[in-house]
């Protein structure tokens, strides 16, 4: 009967979270509420084109799923994540394992087999989440290296839809990658889809020449021929950049508000009206170079070439990932160091580095970005960047400048940025100098080109690109299977 098949779907993403958190109210209910990423924006403007879509992850605590439910506009299917999956599959493989090993090995990827077990059923969890909720002939968008089996593993039960896998963070040099305990099964997981996106040129590469060296597969440019089991016909799969971007009008126009402009004003008087505001908002992670930032901030009050009663620094370092060891110890390490910084070198009743560990809302945020002169984005390695790209979209006056690593993926599209080699402490000194001391018309050139990349180039057309190229990538099932 109708009621016994499953919900059929035209467009189903596939992401380790779902786009929602639960608060506990009063009365001891739960209610869900939308966590602003980009992604879900991004999400939210597509699911608007389909007739009906879905998003398959999890809902953010351990333990039973809720059942599925609706919200903005969608049907959100709920997978169960024990603690031990948390534990193993989550802050494990994905976090220790995964995570320092795609950004360069900043720290040292831990591998433990049973992480790799947990991992394993995690991904087949997710998998088995969304094969059945896919429309006939419909699409599966899988997000980020949490779940880069799960491409493959609804191929073998779905051979009619298109998948699409989009890698949020960067994917390492072949000799990096090479190290990964079941390498080739992630290359494999991955090769399950019909498109494998990646943040920028170099990832995309990285990618294609590891499926070379590790698999064999024959490849022809961006173009992977996966040879099929037995007498199935060889599959191929596409490989492309996709710079992912931001809701540039949405942040462009809440600096606009009124009361965001006032708070920006507000916020530099209770600074003490400093000449210029330096500011760094970074998640607290060992990829983003808070440690080199801090050594750079430290030096120039050392040396005396920046006096502490002109120039403040903020530094927002929003908690992250705390139950894993890297973290706890960086956060030791950047505790110290801003405590030494300030002891040595803030006046009485006013911080030389304003930090703030713990995180503030979009508008607040705005009037930061506001407030500040000069941003910081000293990454050691990142995906794209979006603090980048929110910046500049927060500066229609055309005022401000960006100080960007080219270890960002941002740094392919910002041309117009004070790039910087964070390892190069004194290039990265004598950047923040530079920006410091930069004439408002110089600001106003430099922002005026960064402002025209980012604004034509939003997450919205970012995500219709992908689905775009993954309704033109090989038509999967009936077409090409032999009569
Ligand atoms: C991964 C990749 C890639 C931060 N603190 C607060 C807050 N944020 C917001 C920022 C920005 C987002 O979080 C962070 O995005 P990033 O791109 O900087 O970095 P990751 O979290 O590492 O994201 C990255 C991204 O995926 C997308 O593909 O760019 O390379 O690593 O939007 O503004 N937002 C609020 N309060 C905070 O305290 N509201």
């Amino acid at each position: 009967s109708v009621q016994d098949r499953s919900p059929q779907h035209e467009l189903v993403v596939v992401a380790n979270r779902l786009p929602v958190d639960s608060r506990t109210l009063p009365d001891g209910a739960t209610e869900w509420v939308t966590s602003p990423g980009g992604l879900v924006t991004a999400m939210e403007s597509v699911m608007r084109t389909v007739e009906s879509g879905a998003w398959v992850g999890w809902a953010g605590s351990p333990g039973e799923a809720p059942d599925p439910f609706d919200a903005d506009g969608m049907r959100l299917y709920p997978v169960r994540l024990d603690q031990s999956d948390v534990e193993r599959y989550y802050e494990g493989y994905s976090n220790a394992t995964l995570w320092p090993l795609y950004h360069d090995v900043i720290v040292d990827p831990e591998f433990h087999r049973g992480w790799w077990d947990s991992y394993l059923s995690a991904n087949r969890r997710f998998a088995a989440a969304a094969a059945p909720v896919a429309a006939p002939g419909g699409t599966i968008w899988v997000h980020d290296y949490q779940l880069q089996l799960v491409p493959r593993m609804i191929r073998d039960k779905r051979n009619d839809v298109r998948i699409g896998f989009f890698n949020h963070i960067p994917f390492p040099p072949v000799e990096l990658f090479s190290q990964l305990p079941k390498r080739n099964s992630i290359l494999r997981g991955l090769l399950g889809a019909d498109l494998i996106g990646f943040q920028r040129e170099s990832d995309t590469l990285n990618f294609v020449a590891s499926v070379r060296r590790l698999l064999g597969y024959h490849v022809d440019g961006t173009t992977i021929s996966v040879p099929g089991i037995g007498a199935a016909p060889v599959r191929e799969v596409q490989v492309e950049t996709f710079p992912i971007s931001i809701d540039s009008a949405a942040v462009s126009a809440l600096t606009e508000d009124p009361e965001i402009c006032e708070r920006a004003a507000e916020l530099r008087r209770e600074l003490g009206d400093p000449e210029k505001v330096v500011l760094g908002v970074d998640r607290l992670d060992y990829t983003k170079g808070i440690r080199h930032r801090l050594k750079a901030w430290g030096e120039l009050l050392d040396d005396g070439s920046i006096d502490p009663h002109d120039i403040v620094m903020i530094q927002v370092a929003t908690p992250s990932r705390e139950r894993v060891e890297a973290y706890r110890q960086l956060r030791d390490e950047v505790e110290l160091t801003v405590g030494r910084i300030n002891g040595e070198h803030a006046p009485i009743g006013r911080p030389a580095v304003s930090y703030q560990h713990h995180s503030f809302d979009r508008r607040e945020m705005t009037a930061l970005f506001m407030a500040a002169d000069v941003v910081l984005v000293t990454a050691l390695r990142d995906g794209m960047n979006l603090v980048a790209k929110e910046y500049v979209a927060s500066r229609p006056d055309l005022q401000g400048v960006l100080v960007l690593s080219e270890f960002a993926g941002a740094a392919d599209e910002l041309r117009a940025a004070v790039l910087v080699n964070p390892h190069d402490i004194d290039e990265l000194k004598a950047a923040i100098l530079r920006s410091l001391a930069m004439p408002p018309e110089e600001q106003e050139d430099s922002m005026r080109s960064l402002r025209h990349q980012v604004m034509e180039n939003d997450v919205q057309a970012w995500a219709h690109h992908f689905l775009e190229r993954l309704e033109t990538s090989q038509t999967p099932d009936s077409e090409d299977a032999p009569l």
